[in-house]
């Protein structure tokens, strides 16, 4: 005799379905921590490398960091600057796994005398293979940041973006008129954890398996 009902089985498949895709709004748990940054240009000195602007230094929320909103508060430090005459410079994310991106929020350079410093024209690529094939989503314009008092204000440019994503490059392009250094704050990804394939593989065949039971169970009436 069989009695035993498959609901709670696809009720829990169904909130696994539910759970992973669109998150619409751009909220804090969301927030993809243990991002990394390379750049193909030195660092202006070891004060300014480009590991500041994914290390939450200088941001208003330390110690609990994510926050879209939250401003930076330092004016001359915790950003990298470039140490190039010329503001083109490739910079390089790498996201600790494969995320649905939904936001790049961007806080532009900022050094109390030098906001033309910040970066400009920029294109967007992404990659799902750690940078080895790479898809252009065109280019953005960061606004320049604004002269504002220590914790007000907040970021310059919140771009959306559905991309799958372990990887993100910023060809820049421009800067906002400086002809000596280029110089970027902190820059924050928001997205949902893409499931690995065999995660996937998982419950695709744990959906096979519900559907051909169903379907005995409906022949054998
Ligand atoms: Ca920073």
């Amino acid at each position: 005799m069989r009695t035993q009902s498959h609901a709670p089985v696809l009720l829990a498949l169904l909130a696994l379905l539910l759970a992973s895709p669109v998150q619409a709004a751009l909220i804090k748990p969301d927030f993809i921590a243990g991002v990394t940054a390379v750049n193909s240009q030195p660092p202006f000195s070891s004060s300014f490398d480009i590991g500041l602007v994914v290390d939450n230094s200088g941001m208003s929320d330390a110690g609990d960091p994510g926050d879209p909103a939250a401003t930076h508060l330092a004016l001359n430090q915790d950003q990298y600057v470039s140490a190039a005459i010329s503001p083109a410079m490739v910079t390089d994310f790498t996201l600790p796994s494969t995320f649905r991106l939904s936001h790049i929020v961007i806080w532009n350079g900022h050094q109390g005398f030098a906001t033309n410093r910040g970066i400009n024209d920029v294109e967007i690529l992404t990659s799902t293979d750690g940078g080895v094939s790479l898809v252009s989503h065109g280019m953005i314009s960061v606004g320049e940041a604004t002269l504002v008092a220590l914790g007000s204000g907040g970021p310059d440019h919140i771009e959306a973006l559905a991309a799958n994503a372990n990887f993100v490059r910023f060809d820049i392009t421009s800067n906002h008129g400086d002809p000596t250094f280029v110089s970027l704050r902190e820059v924050r990804f928001y997205g949902t954890l893409v499931p690995e394939p065999s995660t996937a593989i998982l419950l695709g065949l744990g959906l096979v398996g519900v559907a051909s039971l169903s379907g005995r169970r409906t022949g054998r009436r």
